[in-house]
């Protein structure tokens, strides 16, 4: 039970488990995604007391990948709550997909009892070094006392610049022992304000550039970094491509969205200016043949060290966004560029509405995506889990809002989607959410179908089902015959 005092702090009166809820309270945590075990069960008492909605789940992954997914969608920290031993261990590949993708993923493990521990007690096993290189901060709770400032502690780790999975995990002992004290209250975790002269500096390249481009990543909508985004493509003309979770920061439908072109910036572009996403496969390790790269990152450690780039201004994207647009002062004029890039997007789109209307026999995804577009609005929420399929829905379904589109990210997992559409369901309401499944990734979490069915979260799944794993498929069979 918690009461708020005065200066937005609580106080908790009750066990381990109805003190780690209140601690997240203040961070807007509403739902917990979770599979039953005996070490966590007073967090399921608290929830009951606290109106956090518990949804209950067929496997930890499914847990742990809806908490992602909340995170995702929400922009605020997702909560899974899973049993001591096998529980965390099933829900690690969901803490590393969210580390990848710098989502805000708070994981509740419970625990062997401290007083026992060593002794070989049920599902006893130390997960803080399993855990450690996959999350920003991964800590036991030791003390009843202290469940509250560990669980706060850890979602404000998780939330501050460059965001990710935390794990705290609460000896059953502890979860159940009486625990009363304070709740911490939540304090805003601001990036740090990027250093001037190097925002300076990728303003001035940005000036003289004759073709250059913008590619807006997922740091960017977890910095809430959308406007300010709009602000600078606007202020200095930059056609802007988008990247994960940038996906829709500009509606699709902007004059200065691009999406088919890409390729064409090895070729052509002068300057790339890399805001808030690694340098990684995705970007081709940030090689973009003759053009200089500005990569513009949330936290000084994600500088890219493999690549050579022109500047590299770290620190809070909004600002840094803001900061470039003051300081651009054009020289070049980027209207031609920009002509060129639209009349070779119409070709590519043009080329694309032929494939998306020619029913055929199979049918191909082209005219799967040419169909469904049709019946998406604009906030529709669509979530990929498979191979070749959810790349054919990358390039054919637009995105026009922010946290609409929620690929595998960068982490590549399969086995997302039914956790990622449970999720959506829940902090989208009102819009239509469809899960695009290819028939090898559906096999990861198809029973938490039931999940929706118990839950009632409906959702559209459209499987792509061309009998095997495709994309591994394809190459292989160019290899080996
Ligand atoms: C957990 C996991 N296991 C294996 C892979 C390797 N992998 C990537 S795509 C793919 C094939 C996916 O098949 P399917 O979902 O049917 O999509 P398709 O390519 O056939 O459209 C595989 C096995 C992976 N990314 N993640
Ligand atoms: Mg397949």
């Amino acid at each position: 039970m918690t009461e708020t005092t005065t200066r937005g702090r609580a106080r908790v009166e009750g066990h381990g488990g109805d003190a780690a809820l209140a601690a997240l309270a203040g961070f807007g945590v509403t739902e917990m995604f979770t599979l039953s075990g005996g070490h966590v069960f007073p967090l399921y008492d608290a929830a009951v007391r606290a109106g956090v909605r518990i949804v209950d789940v067929r496997h930890e992954q499914t847990a742990a990948f809806a908490a992602e997914a909340t995170a995702k969608l929400t922009r605020r920290p997702g909560l899974a709550v899973v049993t001591a031993g096998p529980g965390v261990t099933n829900a690690m590949s969901a803490v590393a997909s969210a580390y990848f993708s710098g989502a805000p993923l708070v994981l509740i493990g419970g625990r062997a009892p401290a007083t026992t521990w060593g002794r070989g007690g049920l599902q006893e096993l130390d997960h803080l070094p399993l855990l450690a290189s996959i999350t920003k901060r991964a800590v036991t709770a030791t003390d009843p006392a202290e469940v509250a400032a560990t669980v706060h502690a850890a979602a404000s780790a998780a939330l501050a610049p460059h965001r990710g999975p935390v794990f705290v995990d609460v000896p059953m002992d502890v979860i159940f022992a009486p625990a009363t004290g304070d709740v911490p209250a939540v304090e805003p975790s601001p990036a740090d304000p990027p250093d001037p002269a190097e925002v300076a500096r990728a303003a001035d390249l940005i000036a003289p550039a004759e073709r250059p481009a913008v590619i807006a990543g997922s740091d960017l909508y977890w910095g809430n970094a959308e406007h300010a985004l709009l602000r600078l493509a606007e202020t200095a003309r930059l056609p802007v491509f988008a990247n994960g979770l940038g996906r829709g920061l500009l509606p699709a439908d902007h004059d200065l969205a691009f999406s088919r072109t890409r390729s064409l910036l090895k070729r052509e572009a002068d300057l790339v200016v890399v805001l808030g996403t690694p340098l990684d496969f995705r970007l081709g390790f940030g090689d973009f043949g003759g053009a200089a790269v500005i990569h513009a990152v949330d936290d000084p450690g994600r500088r890219a060290r493999h690549a050579v780039t022109a500047a590299a201004p770290a620190g809070d994207l909004a600002a840094l966004c803001d900061g470039i647009a003051a300081g651009y002062a054009p020289h070049a004029d980027h209207e031609r560029w920009l002509l060129r890039l639209r009349a070779a997007e119409q070709v590519a789109r043009a080329a694309e509405q032929e494939q998306m209307a020619r029913p055929t026999d199979p049918i191909r995804p082209a005219y799967v995506y040419g169909q469904l577009r049709r019946r998406l609005a604009r906030d529709a929420v669509v979530i990929g889990d498979g191979g070749d399929f959810v790349s054919y829905a990358g390039k054919y379904v637009d995105s026009y809002q922010p946290g609409c589109w929620l690929d595998p990210g960068p982490y590549g997992c399969l086995g997302t989607g039914l956790g990622y559409a449970a999720a959506a369901r829940i902090a989208r309401p009102d819009s239509q959410v469809v899960l695009l499944l290819g028939d090898g990734a559906a096999g990861f979490s198809l029973l938490d179908v039931d999940t929706l069915v118990r839950h009632r979260l409906p959702v559209v799944l459209i499987v792509g089902n061309n009998g095997g794993w495709g994309l591994e498929k394809h190459p292989m069979q160019a290899i080996y015959g």
